[in-house]
């Protein structure tokens, strides 16, 4: 397969200003009409080429004229029509089946109902179409269908609806808003509507209805409130208001993924819609909450202003992820927000980053866009905007903004078209900053500084430098931007003076290899806190000693970097102990530490709650290589027990304290302290004596919502034995019936450490419950075991590399989009253990060797060679 390539980007040879489409409805054989306004772009003699898939064709016509087959041409891929005016009305005429798609790409049937997925090229898989995402056009859909099928939706507004004979009934909806292809909807089924209303900023009353399954409704209480706070903090922050008057969500429990911003009908993964206290836990909650903020703020960011073509995929991608994770910081929270999105970014981003899939935030080249939604393009594309923002401040930044949806309504446009608008905005150069974009790694700096006790002077050098990866094996410097403070030794904040100003705090520009500034008036001998609120996605080393980390730990205004502090010593004693040289003076001394952090009454829970959870082993496997994840996993597990058993009396007080009375309520505070509940009871899980055995069931037991129960649940797993076999039994009996929650049920399993676990999730794929068809499903099982259960997955004797490669080539035959996603893992070969490594390959290999393999999934695995 050819690649595609930004440099050869040419515009559309052929626009489409209006078009109507007819879909008769039917399982096995929807009928699908299209009209389209055609009209010749620029002067050339191209022929019409039109993308198309899995399409039985009944008819072409030119306006009016029907086409005899010698007049096109069709393939797999395209349909052409030579010859034709330059503007003219083209109409077609094509057979789907929506009932056996299981590519969940196109129209397809979930739970015996219609949707659709279109992004990032599924709509070729719809009808004869110019695919690509700077073709807009506005768009009349006719919907008819059985009426066992009674809500008929689509894009926009309801302009008709009627019945018919035969016991049919259809409904007309237009879109007044041009519009790319991928952001076409459909869904037709029996649903349930929650509905409300919102007020918008300049007094129009909008329509907001969630459609679920049956009986669901309540459950979309919090998806709807959600929805609300959403439209109006994206009226105060971005002076974005809504522009139609309906605006609709569907559930769907079979979807490749999170969710989708199709315009006025965003159609969602029933897992991050649905909730209520007894099914969703307050992770869910979060989620939730961010999701639809996400998929409501791409309204302006992707769907008003879209992309020019795939390669420009963050300029609304890293955009909306930058607008949501905003807005979740100021629902919950800036610092636990911050460490939490930091937390992910390090999971995935930089993993991404240290390995074969390393790529740009805006690519050059793709075999399948699908491939692409990455975390490099989300996350780093989000910390990518952060950074700029706070290099020219946050007024520019808006200004910046504005500037950009005044200039770009209505249009497909590119990344620097976007950073355009900054430079204007702020009069800055922003030329270097766009190596952001471009330059693929992870950015490692060092910070060393030196104290002038008799001058009173501190200086502070800082070196860059990006690793080579895959295709980019010479880096250049970027502006990094580093936000840095002082403390004393008491950990007080202590003041200084750059170029004369008197600060607490600054900001320092990298931008060249190395970059030196000076800081006068420092008292006393300073302790550095550098790379505050994360400021740059960079990996920083200092010279810092573990005594000043102590001091930041305690006492660091920045709260961010008080909870990088406590990561910071724990992965030092956690590695030296996997390297067999534990330092149990160390160690003693941390877990005094986490006891006054602990005992900090001004401290928020849920700030505790992560401070208490020891740096995960995925990011333990990054830190030295070749990761070794069975001492990784021992030598964490001896961490955590020293915690659980240093720290027992705090955690048990900690633990009874917290317990709720009264109703849930999913708002952050009492989630906070939900989750420093569960973190104390999973640490002390780490005991696993009698008595911390007994206290895990009577949380379970006693358990009166989700949160609290998988709490429960998963401390059971951590210890194991007959409390954890009985607990399960009764999860599986009391929710069988509710998907959601059998999702978790799997995915608890898969995340146990213990010896027998690679064997139990082997023998749960043949569980009645596992049907790997649904991704939810299928991923809580697999992609949970592969990703978040290293000491398992990573088995000597190869055992979890076959079971994740013989689950990708499966699912390969019907799903390649989801198929591909579960790469990944295997992916990272190169950072493990020769020993492990070769085996991981030999399954990429194996997976490359056979026959039939998507383009996806051939995609991945040959870079993940490479
Ligand atoms: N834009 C969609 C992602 C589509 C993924 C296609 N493979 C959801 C989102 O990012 O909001
Ligand atoms: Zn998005």
């Amino acid at each position: 397969p050819q690649p595609i390539r930004l440099s050869d980007y040419r515009p559309p040879a052929f626009l489409i200003d209006e078009v109507a489409l007819a879909f008769d409805l039917a399982p096995n054989t929807t009928r699908v009409k299209a009209r389209l306004s055609v009209r010749r772009n620029g002067a050339h003699a191209d022929p019409l080429k039109l993308n198309g898939e899995r399409l039985k064709l009944i008819s072409v016509a030119v306006d009016g004229r029907a086409l005899a087959e010698a007049e096109r041409e069709v393939d797999a891929e395209f349909l052409t029509v030579p010859g034709v005016p330059d503007a003219f009305v083209l109409e077609t005429e094509v057979e789907i089946d929506p009932e056996n798609n299981k590519a969940l790409e196109g129209l397809y049937m979930s739970g015996g109902r219609f949707c659709t997925q279109c992004e990032a090229e599924g709509f070729r898989k719809i009808t004869y179409w110019p695919d690509r995402p700077d073709v807009l056009s506005r768009f009349t859909v006719r919907i008819e269908a059985d009426k066992a099928f009674p809500h008929l939706l689509s894009n926009g507004n309801l302009i008709e609806k009627g019945e018919l004979s035969g016991g049919r009934h259809y409904a007309v909806w237009n879109d007044p808003f041009p519009k790319p292809c991928y952001l076409f909807a459909l869904v037709a089924g029996a649903l349930d509507v929650l509905e409300d209303k919102l007020v918008t900023m300049s007094g129009r009353t909008v329509d907001l209805r969630i459609y679920v399954d049956p009986g669901m409704a309540p459950r979309a209480a919090y998806a709807m409130d959600a929805l609300k706070r959403s439209m109006k903090w994206d009226e105060e922050a971005f002076g974005r208001e809504y522009d139609l008057d309906l605006f609709m969500i569907v559930a769907v429990r079979d979807f490749n993924f999170g969710a989708m911003e199709n315009k006025g009908l965003n159609i969602f993964n029933s897992s991050l819609l649905l909730a209520d206290p007894a099914t969703a836990t307050d992770m869910d909650y979060e989620r939730i909450e961010s999701v639809v903020a996400h998929e409501y703020f791409h309204n302006w960011t992707g769907d008003r202003i879209t992309c020019r073509d795939w390669f420009q995929l963050c300029l609304k991608e890293g955009l909306t992820v930058f607008r949501d994770q905003s807005f979740s910081a100021d629902m919950r929270g800036h610092a636990v927000q911050r460490i939490k999105d930091v937390k992910a970014l390090r999971a995935r981003q930089f993993a991404e980053d240290q390995g074969p899939l390393a790529h740009p935030v805006r690519p050059s080249s793709y075999l399948k866009i699908d491939n692409f939604y990455t975390a490099t393009i989300y996350e780093k594309g989000s910390e990518v905007i952060r950074m700029l923002k706070t290099l020219i401040g946050p007024e520019a930044f808006r200004a910046g903004m504005d500037l950009y949806f005044e200039r770009w309504d209505g249009h497909a446009t590119t990344v620097e078209e976007f950073i355009k608008c900054f430079a204007e905005a702020s009069g800055r150069d922003l030329s270097d900053f766009f190596g952001w974009y471009e330059q693929a790694g992870t950015p490692r700096l060092s910070l060393s500084s030196a104290y002038d006790v008799a001058r009173r002077t501190l200086e502070v050098e800082i070196a860059q430098e990006t690793p080579p990866t895959p295709g980019q094996p010479t880096k250049t410097a970027l502006p990094i931007p580093v936000r840095l403070g002082l403390l004393d030794q008491d950990g007080r904040t202590q003041a200084f003076l750059r170029d004369g100003e008197a600060l607490d705090e600054t900001v320092v520009v990298l931008s060249e290899a190395k970059t030196t500034v000076r800081l006068e008036g420092v008292d006393r001998p300073p302790v550095v806190s550098a790379l505050r609120g994360f400021s740059a996605p960079v990996v920083m080393t200092t010279d810092a000693q573990p005594k000043d980390r102590y001091v930041l730990l305690a006492g660091d205004p920045d709260l961010f970097n008080r909870w990088e502090a406590g990561q910071e010593l724990a992965r030092e004693l956690i590695l030296a102990r996997a390297a067999g040289q534990p330092d149990e003076v160390g160690e003693e001394r941390f877990a005094e530490a986490m006891g006054r952090a602990l005992s900090d009454q001004a401290a928020d829970p849920a700030f505790k709650a992560l401070l208490l959870a020891m740096p995960s082993e995925p990011d333990l496997a990054l830190a030295r290589q070749p990761a070794d994840p069975a001492a990784l996993h021992e030598a964490r597990e001896a961490l955590r027990l020293r915690l659980a058993v240093h720290l027992a009396e705090d955690l048990k007080r900690l633990h009874s304290g917290l317990q709720e009375s009264g109703e849930f309520s999913p708002d952050a505070a009492s989630a906070g302290r939900r989750a420093l509940r569960n973190a104390a009871l999973e640490l002390l899980a780490a005991n696993p004596k009698a008595e911390t055995a007994e206290l895990a069931l009577g949380h379970y037991r006693a358990a009166g919502n989700m949160t609290d129960a998988m709490g429960g649940l998963a401390a059971l797993m951590l210890i194991g034995g007959p409390e954890y076999e009985a607990a399960l039994e009764d999860f599986y009996a009391k929710w069988k019936a509710e998907p959601l929650v059998v999702d978790k049920w799997f995915a608890v399993q898969a995340r146990d450490p213990d010896e027998t676990a690679l064997g139990r999730v082997m023998g749960l794929t043949a569980h009645p419950a596992f049907d790997p068809k649904n991704p939810n499903r299928l991923r809580a099982l697999v992609s949970t075991f592969a990703n978040f259960n290293p000491v398992r997955f990573h088995d000597p004797s190869g055992a979890g590399y076959r079971f994740l490669a013989d689950q990708i080539l499966a699912v390969d035959r019907y799903n390649p989009m989801t198929a591909a996603r579960l790469v990944d893992p295997l992916g990272g070969w190169r950072r493990y253990a020769p020993a492990l490594g070769q085996l991981m390959k030999a399954e990429l290999e194996r997976i490359l060797a056979s026959e039939g393999l998507s383009k996806n999934v051939f995609e991945l695995v040959t870079r993940a060679l490479g």
